[in-house]
């Protein structure tokens, strides 16, 4: 008999069809409580910003592994799953550089205000209208918040831009190059940009407030390429509105797929619907290690990828 599992946010084709050759797939249809096969779940495949309903895993007794297709495990109640011995593995690593690939793009697009050359051209306004002038990327003050994984690859492409490079995390993580700043609002005072690269979860809940957006100034960049939950998103609205803060490049909201209508319409911003590791290369290698940790699991091995 296949183990039976319940996948609740899709994957790749390929890793989808390799789930099914080894597991009966359920696929999550939204009810809080997947009723009648809920008794016979023993996994779960999830992606790092959907995680998993606590009513969900609540309905499960049988669960044994949660298998996140991504690194935030901020939507999983880790406590619950250790309370009841439920493995969880995540998919460090194999992201990292697609994610601070995107940070860097968010920088040179807001930096040289791609979006509005680009409708320009399409508007049929080259030649006619004026442009105003864009603002050098290159050798800006960056700061960085959360010196992870993400954290350091945003780093060392930052240094070919010429960029000095700051950070603010839980402690002085003594990195070669990059000066460690103990207040997050000091960092963001001296920085022109500023990169957020840190987890989600209660701790790091709208520490990005309205002090922080103002200490980054009317010329100031946020990049969030990490969790919604850590930016005060109302703030950061009237910030953007008011001129506090200058400009906004964000990947991930606080209410996803729900993103202020007021953001929209902002010349100020660059939006993106939380894609930072979609592409085909990273998500078979995310996908991959999905399949793998539950192998492992079900063959009583060692996982690959445990959150510890
Ligand atoms: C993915 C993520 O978009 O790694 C994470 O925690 O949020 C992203 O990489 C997600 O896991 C896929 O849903």
């Amino acid at each position: 008999m296949k183990p039976e599992i319940l996948l609740i946010e899709p994957m790749m084709a390929e890793i989808e069809d390799a789930l099914r050759s080894a597991y009966i797939v359920h696929p999550y249809d939204g009810a809080a409580d997947p009723t009648h096969y809920a008794r016979t779940i023993r996994g779960i495949a999830t992606g790092g910003g959907t995680g998993v309903p606590r009513a969900v895993m609540d309905s499960l007794p049988a669960l044994e592994i949660i298998a996140i297709n991504g690194i935030g495990t901020d939507a999983v109640d880790l406590k619950e799953a250790a309370r009841r011995s439920i493995a969880v593995t995540t998919t460090p690593g194999v992201l990292t550089d697609d994610v601070a690939d995107l940070a860097l793009a968010f920088i040179l697009t807001a930096m040289r205000d791609l979006l509005a050359g680009d409708r320009f051209v399409r508007d049929g306004q080259w030649g006619k209208g004026t442009l105003p002038l864009a603002h050098t990327a290159s050798g800006r003050r960056l700061g960085i918040l959360g010196m992870g994984q993400v954290g350091r690859a945003v780093a060392r492409r930052a240094r070919g831009f010429d960029m000095s490079i700051a950070y603010h995390d839980l402690k002085d993580l003594e990195i070669e190059g990059a000066a460690y700043v103990e207040s997050l609002v000091e960092l963001a005072r001296q920085s022109d940009i500023l990169v957020i690269a840190a987890s989600g979860g209660p701790q790091s809940r709208h520490i990005v407030d309205r002090a922080v957006m103002e200490a980054l100034g009317p010329h100031g960049l946020l990049v969030n390429v990490a969790r919604g939950s850590v930016v005060d998103e109302e703030a950061l609205v009237a910030a953007l509105r008011d001129g506090v803060l200058g400009k906004a490049a964000l990947d991930v909201f606080e209410h996803e797929p729900n993103v202020p209508p007021a953001l929209w319409s902002m010349e100020n911003t660059v939006l993106q619907p939380h894609r930072a590791s979609a592409t085909v290369e990273t998500r078979l290698r995310m996908g991959r290690l999905v399949v793998d940790n539950l192998a492992a699991h079900f063959a009583g091995r060692p996982l690959l990828t445990p959150v510890r």
